[in-house]
């Protein structure tokens, strides 16, 4: 398979992989923006001979490259020449270098294999693109021309409700680093070191320890480890706490941390002032960040983050605009608290912040409806926006590894928006959180996709394999009682396929992490999926008026409330109790007809 596309796209030259590749095929992600391959691969070499500089920034990806191929020696013949615009070992390249910020050319013909970064982390990304080649059989003769279309990627750990483990955050970096995004913002709501009361104390040992260990990880995987702070619930605008929150952040630098951000998001009173924020701000600014000199750009996420929550005659995000240090960065949620983000809605926030917008994404997040696991496509953002704002990242659900569907997808669509094909990419997403149960995940996830109503009024398509069957199967029914044959095959097909997944989804141990946070709505799915066979076997029995129908409605009924009662007693302790997957399409259907036979 793999083989016939190489051959194909040889034959046709240039193109971009998104575009020509589809769902199971071979494709690099995030899509590189140019991609060339020949006819023939090669036979990757027993031993190859490393050149490249003792540079210390690149580091990440000379070991990275040392861990994919571990034979160097210096006497193989087919070179692999790694660095950096500038230096000696890719002058020979210079030309192909691109210009944008982590960029990289890569190149590998018969005599070797050339990475050479715009920058440190471009030369990083050219290895993790290496990476992805070698999973393939035989390497493809190629040259890349890539580079970012946002210059920062990534996520906020920015949700209510239980903090992400440290287990957990390692493995989010190391996924970032393999994904290309450069941005961790480190800053969940329920930790009190980060928002009121405790911000102005140091953390405890253990957690600084932990916060230490993630900073070095991140250093690892090439990403910027943000700290947040969360102050503006109860900070006085004096000198005594304005020192205390340059202590704290002076405490985090010592653990390693070398970019800060403060949010003074869903707070009231005082600390919503635009003109003591900004004066803050610029404070931290000029006396911390900008004397540090190897930290990262400050962020601040305003009081009004959102279209529907500024009022632009109060002046608030003016006052910010004009007073805020030009390089420091604003957050951004869009015209709603939960939104899509388009054209428009950064013509409106650019010319207020007088700056490009730091757009923060209020999706996997799931902390208003925590009763749904979000596990369907990304889509919906502009893809003609690349070069309004300076960064996009995305806040995740509490369940970090779910939110590695959505966020592999976020990875792709902020490193080349316009060749971004959320469905491939969300296939391929899938495939690689379980590669060898993809399909019955797919299954899980199709049916796990939408909020249902939530006060955000934001919603995602669901159940779309089977709609038409539902909706066909349905009206007709109700129509005239008459079963529509496709359809109910159809169904009940899919009904089969749900208990299957379930099935296999709560036993495999392939990614156990995955499926401990599904388990819950695994438990419910199952449920559901045994309820939509009995209600399809009503229908059977009603037609074929063989069996008792007395029974068959009594057993449907039963599994309703067996439904329900799973539902409600599973994730009992948060702030949405109970579970619900398929409640757009599937149930809303199967309760119809079950209503519609008991006529
Ligand atoms: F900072 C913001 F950009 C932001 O989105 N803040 C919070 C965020 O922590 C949370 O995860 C997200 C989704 O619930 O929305 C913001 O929190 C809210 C939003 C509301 F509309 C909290 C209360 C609200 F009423």
């Amino acid at each position: 398979m793999r083989k016939n596309i190489l051959l194909v796209s040889g034959l046709l030259g240039l193109l971009t992989l998104g575009n020509t590749l589809h769902a199971q095929e071979f494709r690099l992600s995030p899509t590189p923006q140019t991609y060339s391959v020949q006819e023939d691969s090669i036979a990757l070499p027993a031993q190859y001979q490393l050149q490249t500089e003792a540079d210390e920034a690149l580091a990440p990806a000379s070991v990275l490259l040392r861990h994919l191929l571990p034979e160097s020696t210096s006497k193989a013949s087919f070179r692999i020449s790694l660095g950096i615009k500038g230096d000696k070992t890719v002058k020979k390249y210079n030309r192909y270098i691109p210009e944008t910020a982590e960029g990289y050319y890569l190149k590998i013909d018969k005599k070797g294999i050339v990475i050479a970064g715009t920058d440190a982390r471009g030369a990083y990304y050219g290895v993790q693109t290496l990476a992805q080649l070698l999973t393939l059989d035989k390497l493809p003769q190629v040259e890349i021309t890539d580079y970012p279309d946002i210059p920062y990627r990534g996520v906020v750990e920015g949700f209510y409700g239980q903090p992400w483990s440290h287990e957990a955050r390692l493995s989010q970096l190391d996924f970032y680093g393999r994904n290309k995004m450069n941005v961790y913002i480190y800053g969940p709501k329920d930790d009190p070191y980060h928002s009121t009361p405790n911000w102005r104390k140091p953390y405890p040992e253990k957690e600084a320890k932990q916060l230490q260990e993630l900073v070095e990880r991140a250093k690892q995987n090439n990403v910027i480890f943000y700290w947040a702070i969360h102050p503006g619930q109860d900070i006085k605008w004096n000198d005594e706490d304005r020192d205390l929150l340059l202590k704290k952040f002076e405490s985090m630098y010592d653990l390693g941390v070398r970019g800060f951000a403060v949010f003074f998001d869903d707070i009231s009173g005082e600390g919503t002032k635009a003109d003591k924020q900004a004066e803050l701000l610029n404070y931290i600014d000029e006396h911390f960040i900008q004397t540090k000199g190897d930290v990262s750009p400050l962020i601040m996420c305003p009081t009004e983050y959102n279209k529907s929550w500024t009022n632009v005659e109060g002046g608030y995000l003016t006052t910010l605009g004009e007073k805020l240090n030009p390089d420091i960065q604003i957050m951004w949620t869009g015209d709603r608290v939960v939104a899509n983000i388009d054209k428009q809605s950064m013509e409106f926030i650019n010319p207020l912040i007088r700056r490009k917008a730091y757009i923060w994404w209020n999706y996997p997040v799931s902390d208003y409806v925590q009763d749904h696991i979000l596990m369907g496509p990304t889509y919906g953002n502009g893809t003609d926006i690349k070069d309004d704002m300076t960064a996009f990242v995305s806040n995740p659900m509490e369940h970090a590894e779910a939110s590695k569907i959505s966020l592999y997808s976020v990875a792709d669509y902020t490193w080349n928006l316009e060749d971004y094909d959320s469905q491939a990419s969300w296939h391929q997403a899938l495939r690689v959180l379980m590669p060898k149960h993809a399909d019955y995940l797919e299954t899980f996830a199709i049916h796990s996709s939408d909020l249902g109503k939530n006060n955000h009024k934001f919603r995602r398509e669901e159940s779309q394999n089977i709609r038409p069957a539902l909706d066909a199967l349905c009206q007709t029914y109700k129509k005239n009682g008459q079963i529509d044959k496709a359809a109910f095959d159809q169904v009940k097909k899919e009904c089969e396929k749900i208990c299957e997944a379930a099935d296999k989804l709560i036993a495999t141990d392939e990614n156990p992490a995955l499926t401990e946070e599904m388990a819950p709505w695994l438990i419910y799915f199952k449920q559901l999926g045994l309820y939509g066979q009995s209600v399809l076997h009503v229908l059977e029995v009603k037609q074929d008026g063989k069996q008792c129908v007395k029974c068959a409605l009594e057993q449907a009924r039963t599994q309703r409330i067996w439904l329900e009662q799973t539902g409600k007693h599973l994730n009992e302790k948060a702030s949405q109790p109970g579970v619900k997957c398929g409640g757009t399409y599937l149930l809303p259907a199967f309760d119809g007809l079950l209503e519609a036979a008991s006529k």
